[in-house]
């Protein structure tokens, strides 16, 4: 029986929570219900974070797993429908706003087998600033031997609700040019770095610059292949049939904030999303899941 030990924590400005369950070790914030730190005592960490991160009221933390809702990016790029529930889409902030927002903590449970965080966000009572509209945000949390991210959406109102989303997760790599990822073969991507023309990937995906790619109709599951360390980071979706992957490479990484001139050395976001065609329009009353399992094996 492998029960967790829990403690709340203040990093700076924000509230969090650390969660160590046997050899792993998990850190949660309020503000955004953004996991921010995954990793297990036999190796380096799963889940990237910056080591410049700032923890300040209303801006999301650099890595970890930002939740990007109800749009991904900047809005403009979005589907007219997810673009018209703003009422000043010029001013929006991309990815949405529920990143920098507080969640209500609905609870911890500590259970033999596993731990759940659950928290929440109800638009009715934390509107988001020119988007009135309801909605009900439910993100869930649980670890085992792997980390589960479940993010639920309920329509409570009498409108349909059109929104594109991402769990937009950084993942800790050993050097972004000698990995490569595993599952993309085939797959149309959007290539936003050359004017958003659409492209098909051929063969596992290696790095050699600034990537900052849409995957279209992405399969379940995908693979992060680390030879320096010697593993590989298993990444298992549903409700999700679009993935974004990005890294600043050289150039961008000295224009972003909380981020070391070096730190795109190390890092790899592959984000599942509901983004583009694959954006998601709710009926009064329906529900959304999108779910993201993650895990490390060891390369054999
Ligand atoms: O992950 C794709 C992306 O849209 C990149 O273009 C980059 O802007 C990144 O998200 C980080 O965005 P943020 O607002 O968190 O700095």
């Amino acid at each position: 029986m492998t029960t967790a030990h829990i403690e709340r924590i203040d990093l700076d400005a924000l509230t969090a929570w650390r969660i160590r369950r046997g050899a792993h070790e998990l850190v949660i914030t309020q503000q955004g219900a953004q996991v921010l730190s995954y990793r297990q005592d036999d190796q380096p960490p799963l889940i990237w974070l910056s080591e410049q991160a700032a923890y300040a009221r209303g801006q999301s933390v650099r890595g970890g797993v930002p939740i990007c809702w109800p749009w991904f990016g900047a809005l403009e790029r979005n589907p007219q429908a997810v673009q018209a529930l703003h009422n000043s889409p010029s001013s929006a902030p991309a990815h949405g706003g529920v990143r920098g927002l507080d969640w209500q903590l609905l609870g911890i449970d500590n259970q033999d087998d596993a731990v759940v965080i659950q928290f929440a966000l109800d638009t009715r009572e934390q509107p988001l600033p020119d988007w009135p509209h309801e909605a009900q945000l439910n993100l869930r949390v649980r670890l085992d031997d792997r980390l589960h991210l479940s993010l639920c959406t309920d329509n409570p109102g009498h409108q349909p609700l059109p929104f594109s989303q991402a769990l937009h997760s950084y993942f800790a790599v050993s050097d972004i040019r000698q990995v490569q990822v595993e599952g993309l073969a085939g797959c149309r991507y959007v290539e936003t770095l050359e004017d958003w023309q659409q492209r098909e990937q051929h063969g596992d995906l290696t790095f050699s610059g600034e990537t900052d790619r849409i995957y279209l109709d992405t399969p379940p599951s995908l693979s992060i292949v680390d030879p320096l360390w010697q593993r590989r980071l298993q990444l298992h979706s549903s409700g999700s049939r679009s993935a974004v992957v990005w890294n600043p490479w050289i150039d961008k990484a000295q224009r972003l904030s909380q981020f070391a001139d070096d730190a795109w050395t190390g890092m790899l976001c592959i984000e599942h999303a509901n983004v583009l065609d694959d954006c998601i329009s709710l009926a009064p009353g329906e529900q959304h899941r999108l779910e993201v399992s993650l895990w490390s094996e060891a390369l054999k």
